[in-house]
């Protein structure tokens, strides 16, 4: 890259340079606003979303910008509705052009709070805040150009030098393949259900069962409620007892009106400046509110909180809709709203301890590296290919829209796991071709993430050995080469989703 193609850079100088390694080097630039003209006039452009569920894809700056149209309440939860714009082409924390010939230019930030990226056909105006928190400490920018491939590897390698991550092992190595109890029995999980499941999740190798949303009181009341009547610890034992990890679904970020923290502590909940809770998403058929973590007591009641359900013996959560602590565009009591959310976070580690696998889902990616173990990369999948309701909302349950997002994102790989979200090998309750079932299984060895929903009784005994045979594939450490923009080879087997992407 040479300097022609950097106005306004700040300091762009050769102490700035980042050297990583044997890969190529690229740029740091400093500031907090930072404009690169490359004047490339490009179309094509690479919009990385904000959190797990945002659109996120190659797209055209001669198209409407890729988002989620007319919902409201949709663009609350899955898109960063402080920077949404519906006539600008707006990334969040990184951002790539092609040019005609095939040169790609990225940008992505290094430091700063909530980093924007804002394209016109030959500029990107980088924006973020500067916190002078440790992690977003002043703005800084990685800029190069290369092949596109090259270009991901490099920003990734970058971003862990200069936010000095951790190493870190792998899903693989760490939880094996996940059962989920989501995507077949949603809030109708019950003791009953997974204890039936258990020794068949062993049976075809899985390394985790997992309890999804359904187990608990209310959103926002993390105790039992009567579908497990002997409370969860003495799941976790039967779980344990087979030789599997246990997980669990919880979102201690966010509580649902009337539940007991909301009506004795609203003040440890995000509100707008009239007084009233600030609405920081809608699920479950209302909105719901998320806590202020620019205030002691609220770190005060997740700890407590989160300590307790440390203790029923659980190996992983997934932590959802943890974005919530971060919706409000104003700073919270002086505190930028992405330092609040990574605050709550660490409060979260600290709380479970080091050991515990932690995986994100509706979380914040940039705010999240370095603490959670890995995230969701997409928005939920389905037992179908597409909804055509959902056509102008990209975020909606859908494989075509959980496949596309998570290839799309497979370059944060060696910065945190990356979860496609579930594989599918059932005929049973689900509209997808045998042929849709394999591309969501091979994602999840693109991805170096195999989970699955699928109830072992749900099941013939043929489309079991297909999951058998994944998850021992999956436990080899398949070779995964990109090839192309969405093809791979998985140990040397040619795997295509570019004609359906
Ligand atoms: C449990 C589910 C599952 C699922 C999670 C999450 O944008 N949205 O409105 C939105 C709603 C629900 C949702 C994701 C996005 O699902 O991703 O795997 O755990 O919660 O309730």
């Amino acid at each position: 890259l040479s300097s022609k193609h950097v106005i306004n850079s700040g300091h762009l100088s050769s102490k700035h340079v980042i050297n990583s390694g044997h890969l190529s080097s690229g740029h740091l630039i400093k500031g907090t606003h930072v404009k690169v003209t490359h004047n490339w006039g490009v179309s094509e452009y690479y919009r990385h979303g904000w959190n797990s569920w945002t659109p996120t894809r190659w797209w055209s700056l001669e198209r409407d910008p890729w988002r989620i149209w007319d919902n409201p309440l949709r663009s609350l939860t899955a898109e960063d509705v402080v920077n949404d714009s519906t006539t600008k082409h707006r990334s969040s924390m990184v951002t790539a052009v092609v040019s005609e010939q095939g040169e790609v230019l990225l940008v992505g930030a290094l430091s700063g709070s909530t980093p924007v990226l804002t394209l016109t056909p030959n500029t990107i105006e980088a924006t973020c805040i500067d916190t002078g928190s440790a992690h977003a400490n002043g703005g800084a920018w990685f800029v190069t150009t290369g092949a596109e491939q090259e270009v991901f590897a490099r920003y990734a390698k970058a971003l862990a030098q200069y936010r000095q991550l951790p190493e870190r092992k792998q899903a693989v190595d760490v939880l094996g393949a996940v059962w989920s109890s989501w995507y077949s029995w949603f809030e109708e999980v019950s003791e009953q259900i997974i204890t039936s499941e258990i020794p068949a999740a062993k049976k075809l190798g899985y390394g985790v069962v997992q309890i999804d949303d359904g187990w608990e009181r209310k959103v926002g009341d993390w105790r039992a409620n009567q579908k497990f009547p002997r409370g969860m610890k003495p799941v976790v034992d039967d779980i344990h007892q087979a030789g599997l990890k246990a997980g669990l679904w919880v979102s201690p970020f966010i509580a649902l009106p009337g539940t007991p923290t909301v009506e004795a502590y609203p003040e440890l909940f995000l509100h707008n400046e009239d007084g009233s809770l600030t609405p920081s998403g809608f699920n479950w058929g209302q909105e719901y509110y998320a806590l202020d973590f620019s205030k002691p007591q609220a770190h005060d009641w997740l700890a407590e909180t989160m300590s307790e359900i440390a203790r029923w013996g659980f190996d992983m959560f997934k932590l959802d809709f943890l974005y919530a602590a971060a919706v409000q565009a104003q700073r919270q009591h002086g505190m930028d709203r992405e330092v609040a959310y990574r605050a709550g976070l660490e409060t979260m580690r600290e709380a479970v301890g080091s050991d515990v696998y932690l995986l994100g889902s509706g979380a914040v990616v940039n705010a999240s590296l370095g603490v959670l173990d890995g995230m969701r990369v997409g928005p939920d999948t389905a037992p179908y290919w597409d909804n055509t309701e959902r056509k102008r909302d990209p975020s909606g349950p859908a494989v075509v829209n959980a496949l596309r997002n998570s290839l799309s994102r497979a370059w944060l790989k060696p910065l945190a796991d990356c979860d496609p979200d579930v594989a599918y090998f059932r005929t049973r309750g689900s509209l997808l071709s045998p042929e849709v079932n394999a591309l969501t299984a091979q994602a999840g060895l693109v991805c170096g993430f195999a989970q699955c929903s699928d109830p072992r009784a749900w099941l013939s005994d043929q489309e079991a050995a297909v999951v058998q045979r994944w998850i021992a594939h999956f436990e080899r450490h398949p070779r995964v080469e990109q090839v192309g923009r969405y093809t791979y080879r998985v140990d040397g087997q040619e795997v295509n989703f570019d004609e359906y992407l």
